[in-house]
Parts: C-alpha cells; structure tokens; sequence
C-alpha cells in the first residue's frame, strides 16, 4: 500500500503540483494532500486506509455522502446502456424539467460539464442578449477560471495571493469591472460610470468561496434594483449554493426576504451533478432564445447533458426532494457551527460561523467578515494548525480558509459529536 507521501511525490512527476486542481495540493495549510482511495457516506478513506469525516462532499456534490445506493443504481443502469452518444436523449429533458421546477425564475436551461464553462457561457449569453460588453464582478467570488473572470477571483487564487492570474490578458480582463462585494455605495457609482455599457453583475449569493459571507439584503436588493434600472441582467452563480442552502437555492431564500426578487441568469452546477461532470445555466425565454441553435451566441460541448452524468444528477435532485431532507440537513449542520462556536468560547478562540442548509463556514474572528478585505485578515497560522490537528483526528475540513464546508445526509450524530470532540483539542 503506497504511502500518500509517495503517491504525492510520484503524482508530482507527471502532474503539475501532483494534482488536478490547485485547492488539493494543500499548499495553503501545508503538508502533504491526502490521496482518496474511497467514499462511503459520510466518509472517505485515504490511501493508507485512515477514515476522515468529511466535510468537502467534493466541494459541494456529495449532499447526499458517497455511494447513496439509489444513485449508484442509476449511475450503473445508465452506463449499461451507454457513455455518450453526442445526440439528444431523454433524459436531459426529464433533468431540465427537474430543474425548471425547482427554480422558477428559468423557463429554459442549458447543461454543460463544469461550472466553469456555465458561468463562461452565462457570461457570453448576457453580452450577447444586451449587446454590451462590461461586467461587474465582486472580490473574493471566484466563478472558474475563464480569463474574464480570473479577475481578483477568491477561492484557490486568493490561497496563492495572485489577485490576478498570470495569462489572462489585459484585453481579457479589460471589461470586467471588479467591486467590494457587500458595498452598496461602489454599485451605485459602478452604474452611475458604466450603467448602460453593462451586460450583466454575476455574484455569488452567498460567497462560499470567501469561505461563508452572506451578500446583505441592501447588497442582493440594490443589484436587483439597479440591473433592472440600466438594463443589465443579474447573474446568481448557483453553482455551489444551488439546491446546497435550499431546495431553490439561494434565489429562494432571497425571494423569501426581498418580496418579487428574481435573477436574470441562473448558474448551476455541483449537487445538480450528483458528483458527476454536469453544470447547467437558465433563464428567461426570451433571454435564452439568443443561444444557437436559436439565436447568434454560441455554446456548445461533447459531454454536455452526459447520459451518466444527468442520471446522477437526476437520481440526487429526486433523493433532496424528499419530505423533511432539507430540515435535518440544516438541523445538523447548525449543531456543528454551534458546537464549534461553544468550543471556540471554552478555549477563549475568536470565532464566528454561518451556515444555511447544508453549507457552513467559520472565520478566527469575533465577527461575521462582510467582504474579501476582511477575510484576508485571518490569522492563517492558526487556521492551519487547527486544520491539521483536525485532520490528524480523522476530521477532513476544507485546506484553505478561504473555502465553504459541506455536510451530507448521511453526517450522522456521532459523526457531529466526534467532529465537536477532534474540535475541543485542536481550536486553540
Ligand atoms: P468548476 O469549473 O470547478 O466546476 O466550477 C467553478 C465554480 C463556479 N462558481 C462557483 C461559485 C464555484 O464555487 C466554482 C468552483 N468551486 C471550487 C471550490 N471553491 C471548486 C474546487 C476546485 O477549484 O477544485
């Protein structure tokens, strides 16, 4: 049995950094990744065969744990009967349905393969329907790493301090305007500037990659009020809060605070792919008749609407919709936050947590950061000793501070208290 050590330096020879995605190299807490041999529920186990609670779920996917045997049922069903076939099936239309009712605010939407290509392509499909070609982005809210939005992005980039990728050209960047995220008063004079050159504001409703930071109700109402103002769309990136905080996603919470608030363009990805490759991105009709074959915006892509890939995801949006699954979801995941808050108080720990749904985040700090500027102020060194002294207890949270934590279905009350247990040790 190979150490992780020894598949991370073997990883390393072949792939750059030894892995596929920065976030997993650790490089931001130190010490070496752990390399995944398997998931079961609420578990994953690496290489050396040490069991983790885990609270990445992949970042998002897992809302239900590994191997739910509904979804593995369907997954292997429809890999019996094909890969790929680059043809319409039925199966994207009983996903789009899905989807469709669960989000009312889309008449149609589109599936893709990585949120990455739904934000790029939700992006394109705004400059094209509005004829514009700025946007405004926010600071701290990573959207995937296409050039125009690898622009000050949060998430892995802030991990590496490069507020701006190398490679993305000036030009790249050069319509994308970057705020404050929560600072109502520079939207104001972003549109006042730029109001009728804007195609779209894309946000993060609810910034997991800042860790946890809420955009406020001013915030969230004066992007609506002022998109609508200067016909601009408002892109929500659902790609991690989507059917994670709420069966509707944030929109939903949102629309329950701010009477008729509703997103333009909706981006979802993550949960709504089960763990698999899929993404999608909706809207209006008449917004989404500009995207070919229909209109002059081009969008495209082999795996889009993968036959084993919305089979996942249609097993998984059916298993969330069951009675009382979002209820115990958030029960539980308010009993860690609140458990890790008591702990943090007994050791005399600066700590503030947040949670809705099945999405948490803490800070080492007395109060709730608001934006970028303040999350960067975290106490790093104590953030990753904490990381570690979890993680040596079998307790797997996210290895940077900058990201969400994700609790499944299938966290189990013992799962919590040893979590709160590893906690009382390690939060010092
Ligand atoms: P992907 O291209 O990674 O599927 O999705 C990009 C994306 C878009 N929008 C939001 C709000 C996201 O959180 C993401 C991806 N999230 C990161 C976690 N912070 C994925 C983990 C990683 O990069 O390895």
């Amino acid at each position: 049995m190979a150490s992780n050590t020894e598949l991370f330096e073997r990883a390393s020879r072949v792939i750059p950094g030894g892995v596929n995605s920065p976030v997993r190299a650790f490089r931001a807490v130190g010490g070496t990744p752990r390399f995944i041999a398997r998931g079961e529920g609420a578990y994953i186990y690496d290489a050396e065969g040490k069991r983790y609670v885990d609270y990445i779920g992949s970042w998002g996917p897992m809302i239900l744990g590994h191997g739910h045997p509904a979804v593995l049922e369907a997954v292997t069903k429809a890999a019996a009967e094909g890969f790929s076939f680059g043809a319409p099936t039925e199966r994207e239309i009983e996903l789009a349905e899905e989807i469709l009712k669960l989000v009312p605010s889309m008449d149609q939407v589109r599936l893709v393969s990585s949120g990455t290509e739904a934000t790029m392509s939700a992006i394109r499909l705004a400059r094209g329907a509005t004829g514009r070609a700025k946007f405004i982005k926010f600071e701290g809210c990573y959207h995937g790493h296409t050039d125009a939005l690898l622009v000050k992005a949060g998430s892995g980039l802030a991990t590496f301090g490069h507020p701006t990728s190398a490679g993305v050209t000036p030009g790249a960047a050069a319509d994308t305007v970057v705020l404050e995220y929560n600072n109502v008063e520079q939207l104001e004079a972003a549109f006042a500037q730029y109001g009728d050159q804007l195609a779209c504001v894309i946000v993060e409703p609810i910034a997991g990659n800042m860790n946890f930071v809420r955009a406020s109700l001013p915030f969230m109402s004066a992007l609506r009020r002022l998109c609508t103002a200067h016909g601009a769309l408002l892109v929500l990136d659902e790609v991690m809060t989507g059917f994670r905080v709420a069966l509707g996603g944030a929109q939903a919470h949102y629309a329950r605070l701010i009477p008729g608030f509703a997103p333009d363009i909706s981006v979802f990805g993550k949960v709504i792919g089960g763990g698999m490759p899929l993404a999608a991105f909706g809207a209006r009709r008449e917004v989404m008749q500009h995207l070919a074959p229909l209109g002059g915006v081009y969008q495209a892509g082999t795996l889009s609407g993968n036959p084993v890939a919305t089979a996942c995801g249609l097993a998984t949006l059916r298993e969330i919709q069951k009675p009382g699954f979002f209820e115990a979801l958030s029960a539980k995941t308010c009993q860690l936050i609140d458990g890790l808050s008591a702990v943090a108080a007994e050791n005399g720990v600066p700590f503030s947590a947040d949670s809705e749904g099945g999405m948490f985040g803490f800070f080492l700090m007395p109060e709730l950061p608001q934006n970028y500027a303040t999350v960067m102020t975290t106490d790093k060194t104590r953030f990753n000793s904490f990381f570690h002294a979890m993680l040596d207890a079998g307790v797997y949270l996210a290895p940077a501070l900058y990201e969400a934590g994700f609790v499944s279905a299938a966290h189990s009350q013992a799962d919590i208290d040893a979590t709160l247990a590893a906690a009382r040790t390690a939060l010092r």
